[in-house]
């Protein structure tokens, strides 16, 4: 199997206690480049990714989609083979990109999601709010779209190409979902493999309260149904 030219984004935002933990286990000999996409860290999280060896970019406006955005205009000048996803907070194991990679390496998928299985989830990872938000935008994604996912997982890996001809937009939390709705739609091969999913570290920024959950949730839910009525 030929190696592609790997690059593996992360978005941060105040993710200083974990972002070097994470970059650590990084597997180097198979990651090219590892970028951090800072969207305004008021902590140390850049100066840390750095000195723990990843490039880091900056993106001003705030937004998960936008962190993810920025790094695909960079990427646009490496013309990287294959593109992987990961949180910066360490609840992903980058331990495991061979796992979200393989599919890819066959020749049997275009993107590949990392499904948290439920086996392989640490107690206390995902809160249950969490959880249901998530069966929820799966169920709908099932009526709307007759597709069956098991998780909207973060970590997963796509073919550069398969990225770009998606011309992905969401700023914030519908990116993941919408990547997947626009894949479908495209007849991107889409595989899902089981992932590990560790408590993160440091304080979540999206579903870690019942609030947050609720508008993440309502930004993936606005998601499906636009993109569904579009
Ligand atoms: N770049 C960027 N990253 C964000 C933003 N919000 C969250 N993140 C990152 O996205 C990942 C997921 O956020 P997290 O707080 O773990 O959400 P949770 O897993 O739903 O609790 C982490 O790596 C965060 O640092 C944001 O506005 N911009
Ligand atoms: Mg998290």
């Amino acid at each position: 199997m030929r190696r592609p030219r790997l690059c593996l984004v992360i978005p941060a935002l105040n993710e200083s206690q974990a972002i070097g933990k994470v970059l650590d286990e990084v597997p180097r000999e198979i990651v090219d480049e590892v970028l951090v996409v800072d969207n305004g860290s008021t902590d140390d999280t850049a100066s840390l990714a750095l000195s723990h060896g990843a490039k880091v970019l900056f993106e001003p406006r705030r937004g998960y989609g936008n962190a993810c955005l920025a790094a695909i205009r960079y990427l646009e000048g490496i013309e990287p083979e294959v593109v992987i996803f990961i949180d910066g907070d360490y609840s992903s194991d980058p331990r495991e990109v061979d796992l979200v990679l393989r599919p890819i390496l066959r020749g049997e998928a275009d993107l590949v999601i990392g499904n948290r299985a439920p086996s392989m989830m640490e107690e206390g990872s995902m809160p249950l709010h969490a959880r249901l938000g998530n069966r929820l935008a799966l169920v709908l994604l099932r009526i709307l779209y007759g597709r069956s996912f098991s998780d909207l997982g973060p970590f997963r890996a796509i073919r550069w190409i398969g990225l770009k001809s998606l011309g992905m937009k969401d700023q914030t939390y519908g990116w993941n979902v919408e990547m997947m709705i626009k894949a479908s739609k495209m007849g991107l091969r889409i595989v899902e493999v089981d992932v590990s999913y560790r408590r993160r570290i440091g304080r979540s920024k999206i579903s870690g309260t019942p609030v947050g959950s609720m508008k993440a949730g309502y930004r993936i839910i606005m998601t499906i149904i636009r993109h569904f009525l579009s």
